[in-house]
């Protein structure tokens, strides 16, 4: 498995309730290395642009008004499979279907406020780390 470098946010839900810590916690004690860290409110532009894969889907306008509707925690999180192991780590999209274990599993209950965001492939990961963190 290869070092890889993958976008990780909390979401405004998780920064809301007080679960930076919790997340930055758990990916810390994984063993992967926080290199960018970075507090901000997503203006619509650039939401939309983070989710344009969803576009046509019916949640979408409620996705990009939910994640700009308060600050959230960007990352850039490196180390030995970060990306496909940050998923494991956050556990399924729905988080009833979330194992114990895993930051979705463990703390949230809702679909749309399901505390953290990884990217879901290399590709992703490349175009998402562009869009917080440009070079
Ligand atoms: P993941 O975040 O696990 O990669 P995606 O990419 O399928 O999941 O969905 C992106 C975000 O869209 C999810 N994190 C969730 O907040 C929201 N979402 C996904 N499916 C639904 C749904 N059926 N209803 C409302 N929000 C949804």
């Amino acid at each position: 498995m290869a070092i890889e470098s993958t976008l990780v946010l909390v979401k405004p839900d998780g920064v809301a309730r007080g679960l930076v810590g919790e997340v930055v916690g758990r990916i810390e004690r994984k063993g992967w290395r926080i290199e960018r860290l970075e507090l901000r409110t997503l203006d619509r532009a650039t939401a939309e642009q983070h989710y344009a894969e969803h576009v046509e889907r019916p949640f979408f306008g409620e996705l990009v008004a939910f994640i700009t509707s308060a600050p959230l925690v960007a990352m850039r999180v490196t180390g030995e499979g970060a990306i496909a192991g940050m998923r494991t780590l956050m556990g399924a999209t729905d988080p009833l279907q979330a194992a114990p274990g895993t930051i979705r599993g463990d703390l949230a209950t809702a679909i749309g406020e399901n505390i953290v965001h990884g990217s879901d492939s290399p590709d992703s990961a490349e175009r998402e780390l562009g869009i917080f963190f440009p070079a």
